[in-house]
């Protein structure tokens, strides 16, 4: 019975290989005159707002051109994974991807390969067998050192028109180095702070377990405890979330709002935390360009695809700074409207 059983299943998985191949699923590169282009979007995180407006923008150019844009969560490689195989058996033709796992690259690849699906990686960058970035494979990411340094001289200017005392300053540097544009962007901060002159040994590292608000809560936590001394505190860190839970963290241990000030990056994970009546130890944060991660890279993708153009193999995005007084002109003029 059992035998009779596998069997049959054979019989439909090679019955169904043959219809992807009928069907145009294994690589044929062009789509035919009129066929419909779909394209996944996988993203690792969507609670985060980013990630949500990342998807947001591609909406906005699948309706524009025409194409089929598929939004989904890959919060796992596994996940991820069986979401590629997904997308092959549909016929779709091109991938966006933030993957939960950098190191997962090599096997996106493959799999992408086997689906005939051009690949652009987004935000965070494939890192291939042997440790170092898949340089071949297209991607769009953020100028995380350089973004970092901003945050560091703004934190900086910020301390200066404080009147902090240096001396009972301390840098909640809020790290996640298992992911590199994370920690371009901790040591970039880390790096304008010391060339404005702020001591090297008074920036605390608060390594996060999970690139979360609550991984940084938890982080921060410990750093209090072992930095009691510290009457103001600087903070920086990968995004948002990160500089939010230090924030929280610091406030739940009695730190006033006027002795904190964390700047983060994003823009779009801080919004509610702006808005806020009173200020928080949130003074701002580095708004990315949430559009050039969206709606251009779908329509890089698209145009690959339908016109064989394919996009630049690096490129990178910067921030400006936003903060409770020009956060919404801001946001309008970047094309945030409604958010
Ligand atoms: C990473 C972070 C996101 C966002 C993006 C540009 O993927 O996890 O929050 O900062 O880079």
């Amino acid at each position: 019975m059992n035998l009779l059983k596998n069997l049959v299943f054979v019989m439909f998985i090679v019955l169904l290989a043959g219809c992807g191949e009928e069907a145009g699923v294994s690589s044929s590169p062009t789509p035919k005159e009129g066929e419909k282009i779909t394209i996944g979007f996988i993203v690792k995180q969507p609670e985060e707002p980013w990630f949500q407006m990342e998807h947001r923008f591609a909406r906005e150019a699948s309706k524009e051109h025409g194409f089929e844009l598929m939004e989904l969560a890959g919060t796992d490689s596994e996940k991820v994974l069986s979401l590629i195989d997904n997308l092959g058996v549909k016929g779709a033709k091109g991938l966006l991807i933030c993957t939960p796992d950098v190191k997962l690259g090599p096997a996106i690849m493959s799999r992408a390969e086997k689906y005939g699906l051009k690949v652009i990686a987004v935000d965070d960058r494939f890192i291939g067998n042997d440790g170092k970035f898949m340089e071949n494979v297209h991607y769009l990411g953020i100028a995380g050192k350089e973004i970092g340094k901003d945050v560091g001289a703004e934190l900086y200017k910020e301390m200066q028109k404080r009147g902090w005392d240096v001396k009972d300053t301390g840098v909640a540097m809020i790290t996640f180095h298992e992911l590199d544009t994370a920690k371009d962007r901790t040591d970039g901060a880390a790096e304008a702070l010391i060339a404005a002159g702020f001591p090297k040994e008074q920036i605390y590292l608060a390594p996060q377990k999970t690139s979360d608000i609550k991984g940084s809560l938890e982080a921060t936590d410990i750093l209090l405890v072992q930095k009691p001394g510290v009457k103001h505190w600087l903070v920086a860190g990968m995004n948002d979330s990160a500089v939010l839970g230090a924030i929280r963290s610091m406030e739940a241990r009695g730190f006033s709002p006027k002795d904190v000030c964390g700047i983060g990056i994003n823009g779009t994970d801080c919004i509610g935390e702006l808005e806020k009546r009173e200020a928080t130890g949130f003074y701002g944060s580095m708004l990315l360009q949430a559009k050039k991660h969206g709606y251009d890279t779908a329509t890089m993708m698209y145009r690959w695809i339908k016109e064989g153009v394919e996009p630049p193999l690096d490129t990178r995005t910067r921030g400006i700074l936003i903060t409770r007084d020009n956060f919404r002109e801001i946001l309008r003029e970047q094309g945030f409207e409604g958010i």
